[in-house]
């Protein structure tokens, strides 16, 4: 049987490279802020990802940049929910995802028809959100960091000693274990590493090619490299709209060391990279 991710109302198969865009209805997301945060830019910018052949979008009312403004519960709900809801209404094949930390705006957007939550805390920072996703059966994104939204993106938390691999993987075990005994099913969990979160370049860098290791906590893994800091450094890139062939190269690379669903601003370029890095590995 091929490998699947369970979400409220559907499996989402495995078997080729998922593409999750990002949507942020924020106005201070570090690479996109303001772009999308009235509701009609932020379905035109859905409509082109779905066109483009994302698999998932993935909504997010509140930025993690540093310095972005704290976002009350009801604001980021008023934000997301109607999003997710127009985005279910118009293109039903698509799953929609809502990356929040917060149990009462991961409710509303599953209200409004959201299948799946992201949580960059991986249910550390609000005890009422793994029940919410078990109770309601929906996909889990159990994502690496250290921190509070206001620091967890800045190096305050990023000391590792000299195994930051052992130490991600032994948190992140840890929350997938909160997880499961929150009651949510094994086949909903998919885990993330944080790029970025709480990790200097060189972290971002173990953990990109420290995929396998990750894959050894038994779930399928996501990575967010799209545009950030690690790629800018390597790159000597200042803008994170310059990064779009560094992202591309990370993304390739985590692929064929076996991360399966990769979340990215920019969506073209990542179906068509990862669809064909898939094809040529699929034949070796
Ligand atoms: N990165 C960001 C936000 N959410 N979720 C997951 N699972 N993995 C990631 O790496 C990840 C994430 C940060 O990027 P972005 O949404 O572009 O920026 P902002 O937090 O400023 O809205």
């Amino acid at each position: 049987m091929s490998p699947a991710w369970r979400l409220t109302d559907r499996e989402l198969s495995l078997d080729r490279p998922v593409v999750v865009g990002i949507l942020n209805v924020t106005p201070d997301s570090f690479s996109d802020g303001g772009r999308f945060a009235s509701p009609d830019a932020a379905l035109a910018q859905a409509e082109r990802m779905v066109h483009e052949g994302a698999d998932v979008i993935d909504v997010g009312g509140e930025s993690t940049r540093p310095g972005a403004v704290p976002v009350t519960t009801d604001e980021e709900a008023r934000r997301v929910a109607p999003v997710v809801e127009a985005i279910r209404a118009r293109w039903p094949r698509v799953v929609v995802s809502v990356d929040t930390v917060k149990a009462d705006v991961a409710a509303a957007a599953l209200g409004a028809g959201a299948q799946a939550v992201n949580d960059v805390s991986g249910g550390r920072l609000d005890a009422a959100m793994a029940p919410l996703v078990a109770r309601r059966g929906a996909g889990f994104v159990v994502m690496h960091s250290r921190g509070t939204v206001a620091d967890m993106a800045r190096y305050d938390h990023a000391e590792y000693g000299d195994d930051v691999v052992g130490t991600v993987v032994g948190e992140l075990r840890a929350r997938v274990d909160a997880a499961l005994g929150a009651g949510i099913a094994a086949a909903a969990i998919v885990v993330d590493p944080g790029i970025g979160f709480a990790k200097r370049p060189d972290h971002s860098v173990a953990l990109l090619g420290a995929t396998p290791r990750l894959l050894s906590l038994g779930f399928p893994v996501l990575i967010g490299v799209s545009r950030k800091r690690f790629i800018g450094e390597l790159t000597h890139e200042p803008r994170p709209d310059g990064r779009l062939h560094g992202t591309t190269g990370a993304n390739v690379a985590a692929l064929l060391l076996g991360a399966r669903l990769f979340r990215v601003h920019d969506v073209r370029a990542a179906r068509q990279a990862l669809d064909v890095a898939w094809a040529v590995r699929q034949a070796a």
